[in-house]
């Protein structure tokens, strides 16, 4: 069972590292359910750094969603989420760890910080929700992303400058996949989710500016689409998958 924040407006998930354990999931062939939490509460009573996702596997729980692809490699290694070859292994690793820890402030601030993208979010949020909690979830969701974000440092930074230092990562990844089928290897590997899963919420259309410089990127869209066809797209809907 996957623990996750999700399950609103249609979507299986809002959350990136979430969208990536299902994706790992979903690469490997495997069912799985996956329950909403309703509250940071019921998060913090099975992980209690209070992060989502959680895999509950077997009776044994595993917080973050590098350490559940590390422990589904182990359980299930076909078909591999970590490359062969050592030195893939560390690129593909630094890849992760830069969707996971740089692209991923960077789409949290996009999307909580940009007064315009909040209210869309907000309204998708809060659909089919009653007042007080239509009024008090999103604005839970979005002080909890200021307090990360202020933490993380991404916060300290101006609009303009996370929107060009945005831009700028969607250069880089797309001068990098011109003559790349992945990220790092000849198939999806743990980098290749972790960004694939940040760039998929970013491309909704509930930041449509953010979006459309997403999809402007010819070698970047095609990238996705590859990873999709063998992961499924949980940014998409509950349905999405191979
Ligand atoms: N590095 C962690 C990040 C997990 C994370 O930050 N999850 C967010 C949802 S996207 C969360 O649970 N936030 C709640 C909070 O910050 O209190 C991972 O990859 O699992």
């Amino acid at each position: 069972m996957l623990l996750q924040y999700g399950g609103f407006g249609g979507r299986s998930t809002f959350s990136p590292p979430c969208a990536k354990v299902q994706m790992a999931l979903r690469r490997k062939g495997l069912d799985y359910e996956v329950r909403n939490a309703r509250s940071p509460g019921e998060v913090r009573r099975l992980n209690p750094r209070g992060r989502v996702p959680v895999l509950l596997l077997d009776g044994e729980t595993v917080a973050d969603s590098s350490d559940i692809l590390t422990v589904l490699d182990e359980r299930w290694p076909e078909p591999r989420l970590e490359p062969p070859d050592p030195r893939d292994r560390l690129l593909d690793r630094l890849w992760e760890d830069w969707g996971d820890e740089v692209l991923y402030f960077q789409g949290v601030y996009l999307r909580w910080l940009v007064p315009e993208h909040y209210e869309n979010l907000r309204a998708v949020l809060g659909r089919g929700l009653r007042p007080p909690l239509r009024w008090l979830l999103p604005r839970l969701g979005r002080s909890m992303a200021r307090r990360r974000l202020q933490g993380q440092g991404t916060g300290e930074k101006p609009r303009e400058v996370v929107e060009r230092e945005f831009q700028e990562s969607l250069h880089l990844l797309e001068g990098w996949l011109q003559d790349r089928p992945f990220l790092t290897d000849t198939e999806p590997r743990r980098g290749d989710l972790a960004v694939c899963a940040v760039l998929d919420q970013l491309a909704l259309d509930l930041h449509p500016g953010t979006a459309a410089r997403i999809l402007e990127q010819a070698a970047l869209c095609a990238w996705r689409e590859r990873v999709h066809a063998l992961t499924g797209n949980p940014a998409l809907s509950d349905r999405s998958g191979p």
